[in-house]
């Protein structure tokens, strides 16, 4: 940028914030949903980096009614000086220049940052109005900016105010010409404003929805972090051991921080974090920690003589069963690998992480051999059932060898073996599931009944499920194998659909399939093969034709459009059962005429906790679980 040339960088600026509304992709990811939560983000990684830094306390996140966001902090408030670059102030600079961060103000640097981190220049370029109100130096500051980063008022002094008074407040309008909706969710901000509390331990922040009548409020703050995190993760579990491990240490500017604490379960809950920013797919810091895990936890064990000599080692999969694990890194020059950058790449953090961790841990071993007992003794209980699963999986495998064909005469498979328009309706009960294999379309439809309720593989190992019949016959009929031998490329149908009942029994059914799917077979879930089937609620017959519809409002609606002089008769269908062959494809199987509603993991996280809520130990929140738990899935009428 030309230096002190202010009419070159108005003109630069200008074509930068053009450029971003061009392709907003390109700078947020997408312009959907998550693209509009995403502006929100950028905002407050501002105010978090100043936390980081050590001057900001509380930050307020509000949705205004026309959902507008106000993001405010109590920091130093962003420099007002004239940037000696732009020749216009230092926040003007923040908002409109693409890129400017940290390095503008000098000292410090960048930790927090969303996925692209690019800031709040793009924030405003996405916005039909921005309004920044800077509390410093006992003065209140104000710029504007309107239509994509149109200056509108430059930095004004408004007012005075206490000189211990600083902070800063940004209020901005996403463009609703540029996202396909512009309607923000209080439970998407609310997961993430929640969770940027426990990994930024005593930052106090505050989400408000001022949308409804009564204003909504929720303040998150914890004293205790990510061992906080564990807690809550671990909250419908069984904990085996009190006390919350948390480890914690620092080289070269890199800070490294983990809590642990294990459960009764058999899943392991590991997340990792770097700069707040979720590593889905590991890295570094995590490989750091899971060597040092296996490592340590072996050598205690052979040193205590309870794993012997003649005893093969635990694996890495052995020592995470029922792990709850946040680990949380934060780096000054993060090097993301991988396709969604979700890897942490740097090389020297895994030396750091194995450090940190083995020391720390090996501590806890030595000083509570209580617990360490219990611990070493949970991972020998998980070896001992990998062997007897790898025992049953290979009975899985040799009997998809054998039997493919008719699977013990359950499932009913389709003729055609292109997976690409294949489906497999996983049917409750026998008598449905009869009906389903007469009424079907044989070429590219698959029936499986099921005979009542499947086993709850949240309460079960490994082992215990493969020796489920039921659970072995999904398995096979699927072809994708499970655990490290699981193939997506292998599965033989391109829908699954689970088509139980419209009632409680019904529903419960296909939490446990989809708990099964879930545990088993995520990817399949994840790529959005998983479908529930709706059969239909009424059936009315006016004259001589006869409608089905799903639910009560496509009945009125109905209702009200039918002429008056003659009477309609109405049946509530109480079952799958209730319908014939024909009934039961045309209404909930014909791919012309039935609606599917398609199951997401929307978050990977949150559905964990809601799933070993509903099918975990506790009994409690189940039965609510079983109203609600559309909550967790995506309804999409296809
Ligand atoms: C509601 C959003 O942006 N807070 C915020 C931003 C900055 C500072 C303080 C800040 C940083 C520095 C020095 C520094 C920013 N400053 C800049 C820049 N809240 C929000 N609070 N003094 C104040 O990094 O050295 C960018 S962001 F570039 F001007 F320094």
């Amino acid at each position: 940028m030309a230096e002190n040339n202010y009419d070159a960088s108005a003109i630069q600026v200008l074509e930068g914030l053009e450029a971003v509304r061009k392709r907003p992709g390109m700078y947020i990811g997408t312009t959907d949903v998550k693209g509009l939560h995403h502006l929100v983000w950028e905002i407050v990684d501002n105010a978090i980096d100043e936390a980081l830094a050590g001057y900001c306390t509380h930050i307020e996140i509000t949705i205004n009614k026309d959902n507008s966001i106000t993001v405010q902090d109590d920091g130093r408030g962003i420099p007002v000086d004239v940037h000696p670059k732009t020749g216009i102030s230092t926040v003007e600079t923040v908002y409109t220049v693409l890129h400017a961060g940290g390095k503008f103000g000098g000292g410090g640097y960048k930790v927090s940052g969303g996925l692209h981190g690019v800031g709040a220049s793009v924030v405003n370029a996405l916005s039909t109005f921005v309004d920044v109100i800077v509390y410093k130096n006992g003065k209140i500051y104000e710029t504007k900016f309107e239509n994509g980063g149109k200056i509108k008022q430059k930095l004004t002094v408004i007012g005075e105010c206490d000189l211990n008074k600083t902070g800063t407040t940004v209020l901005f309008k996403p463009d609703a010409d540029i996202f396909d909706t512009d309607i923000y969710d209080y439970e998407t901000l609310k997961i993430r404003t929640r969770e940027l509390a426990f990994l930024n331990k005593g930052l106090r922040l505050t989400l408000t929805d001022k949308r409804l009548s009564e204003e909504k409020k929720e303040t998150f703050h914890y004293e205790g972090g990510i061992s906080e995190y564990v807690k809550y993760l671990n909250q419908n579990k069984t904990p085996i051991h009190k006390e919350i491990i948390h480890l914690e240490g620092e080289e070269d500017g890199v800070m490294f921080e983990v809590a642990m604490q294990y459960n009764s379960g058999y899943t392991d809950n590991i997340y990792s974090f770097v700069n707040n920013i979720n590593t889905h797919d590991g890295g570094t810091h995590e490989e750091g920690v899971k060597r040092a895990l296996t490592r340590v936890i072996n050598n205690y064990a052979r040193k205590a003589n309870i794993l012997k000599e003649k005893d093969d080692s635990l694996t890495g999969d052995d020592v995470k069963e029922g792990l709850t694990m946040i680990i949380s890194c934060k780096h000054p020059n993060p090097q993301f690998e991988g396709q969604t950058k979700g890897r942490l790449g740097n090389s020297e953090v895994r030396k750091l992480a194995d450090n940190v961790f083995a020391g720390g841990f090996e501590r806890f071993l030595m000083e509570n051999p209580d617990e360490a007992k219990i611990i070493v003794e949970k991972t020998m209980t998980a070896a001992r059932a990998r062997v007897a699963a790898k025992k049953a999986r290979e009975l899985t495998r040799r009997k998809s060898d054998l039997d493919v064909v008719n699977f013990g005469g359950k499932l009913a498979d389709c003729k055609s073996k292109d997976p690409s328009i294949c489906e497999i309706f996983i049917v409750e009960g026998d008598s449905a599931g009869g009906s389903a294999k007469t009424g079907r379309d044989s070429m590219t439809q698959a029936i499986l009944p099921l005979k009542g309720k499947i086993l709850n593989v949240e309460k079960a190992r490994l082992d215990r499920a493969l020796s489920n019949e039921e659970i072995r016959t999904i398995i096979t009929a699927f072809g994708t194998g499970i655990g490290e031998e699981f193939n997506l490329d292998k599965l033989r149908y391109n829908k699954i659909i689970i088509m139980t009942d419209a009632d409680v029994d019904g529903s419960h059914i296909r939490v446990l399939l989809l708990t099964l799917f879930y545990r088993f077979f995520r990817p399949i879930v994840e790529a959005g093969h998983v479908y529930a089937a709706q059969p239909p609620l009424y059936c009315i017959k006016h004259g001589k034709t006869t409608k089905y519809v799903l639910n009560d409002e496509e009945k009125d609606d109905y209702l009200s459009k039918l002429s008056p002089n003659i009477k309609p008769i109405i049946q509530r269908m109480k079952g799958l059962g209730e319908m014939d062959d024909d009934q039961l494809y045309e209404t909930t199987m014909d791919i012309n005429n039935r609606v599917l509603r398609k199951i997401t993991v929307q978050d990977i996280m949150e559905a964990n906790a809601a799933f070993s809520k509903l099918m975990g130990e506790e009994v409690e929140p189940r039965r609510k679980f079983i109203e609600e738990n559309a909550v967790y899935v995506q309804n999409l009428d296809i």
